[in-house]
């Protein structure tokens, strides 16, 4: 049976979430940092738009390199916000579970689905892609890239070709055409090290990998790796889609009847917040080490405020207090009421690992 398989990849995240808060920064080159503290400009950069790309800058840049980069273009240098993208990603996976046969996140803005059942056929599941960036576009304001194809490497690699903000579909017919002139280091899994041997080996693009001898690569990758390597080309990888992956997080969040930024007033609605979180944690048999209070402000701008514990914590009155007495400290530093409020809790335990396509894949690569 042909699979019908998607990757999403949301547009430059970070800093398109921070456009999304504050429409003034578009037109700009936008950075998101993670300073260190060492000196002032101590740090990398996590991601920037397409407009600080333009000038160079990339991820894991040193930030004071990208400011010499945009000296004279006025860039908006943005502290990163963690808290903020986990809570706008996490409704956007809520929203993409209901709308596929299947949902594996695989990262805080990207993740593999399946639409095999519900769309049954590539044109089908093109009017799905569509209708998926249409809701994330209306509900977040924020641009994704799709790619469909007939396994995950094909997918991953259709929403690659998509970047920034369109949709590639590979049906069945166009796979080989789509695949062999790629370099082989397009594919995933194949790191530089792979890469480098496999051009020793004269093979040099995904199509020359699918005319390679199979058992001259599991001579020289081992036979799940050379395997693995020759689906890929072929675009029959045969890893599946995962769902219901361990949650590393359960959050709410509630509007509130009227804005206020009293959080006693916001009380009643906080505390349903904290009966489903402290349910989902007691449900699941889990304590979590992290609590968050998230408050969205009258501007739908977002507003968070953390406290780790030393150990895992699971008892509601703990949860209560803590996240009361993080919405009090949260309620000094806003300048616009609450319009809704919310909480998560975060850190579980690491579940055991599940199988994916990192499984065919050497670490090194
Ligand atoms: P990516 O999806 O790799 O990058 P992106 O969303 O910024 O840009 P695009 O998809 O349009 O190419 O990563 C998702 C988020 O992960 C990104 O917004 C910031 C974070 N990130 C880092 O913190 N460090 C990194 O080195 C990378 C690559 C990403
Ligand atoms: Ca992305």
């Amino acid at each position: 049976m042909i699979r019908i398989i998607g990757h999403i990849d949301i547009d430059y995240f970070y800093a398109q979430v921070e456009e999304v808060e504050n429409p003034s920064l578009k037109p700009r080159p936008v950075i998101i940092c993670v300073f260190s503290g060492r000196t002032e400009d101590s740090g990398v950069v996590s991601t920037a738009n397409y407009v600080a790309r333009e000038f160079g800058v990339h991820s894991g840049m040193p930030i004071a390199l990208a400011k010499r980069k945009l000296m004279g273009k006025d860039p908006a240098v943005i502290r990163m916000d963690h808290e903020k993208y986990e809570v706008v990603s996490t409704r956007i996976m809520e929203d993409l579970e209901k709308r596929v046969d299947l949902l594996e996140p695989t990262g805080i803005d990207e993740a593999f689905f399946d639409l095999t059942t519900s769309a049954g056929d590539f044109n089908r599941a093109r009017k799905d892609a569509e209708s998926i960036k249409a809701s994330i576009l209306r509900n977040e304001h924020l641009t994704c890239s799709i790619g469909l194809g007939q396994s995950k490497v094909v997918a991953k690699l259709a929403s690659d070709t998509a970047k920034p903000g369109g949709l590639t579909v590979i049906s069945p017919d166009l796979t080989e055409a789509f695949l062999s002139p790629l370099p082989v280091s397009k594919l995933y899994g194949v790191g530089p090290k792979t890469a480098t041997a496999l051009n020793e080996m004269g093979i040099k693009t995904i199509g020359e990998l699918a005319r390679a001898s199979p058992a001259e690569l599991e001579s020289r990758f081992g036979r799940k790796f050379g395997g693995y390597l020759l689906s890929a080309s072929l675009g029959t990888d045969p890893s599946a889609v995962v769902a219901g992956l361990e949650p590393t997080q359960f959050s709410r969040i509630l509007t509130l009847k009227h804005d206020t930024r009293d959080p006693l007033e916001a009380y009643d609605r906080l505390s349903e917040g904290i009966d489903y979180v402290q349910g989902k944690l007691a449900s699941s048999g889990k304590a979590s080490k992290t609590i968050t209070a998230i408050g969205i402000l009258a501007d739908l701008s977002t507003r968070t405020k953390s406290k780790t514990f030393d150990a895992p914590i699971a008892d509601l009155a703990t949860i209560r207090e803590t996240t009361l007495s993080l919405f009090e400290e949260l309620s000094k530093t806003i300048e616009k009421d609450f319009r809704r409020v919310g909480v998560r809790v975060s850190g579980f335990e690491k579940a055991e690992d599940q199988t994916s396509l990192s499984e065919f894949v050497r670490p090194t690569g």
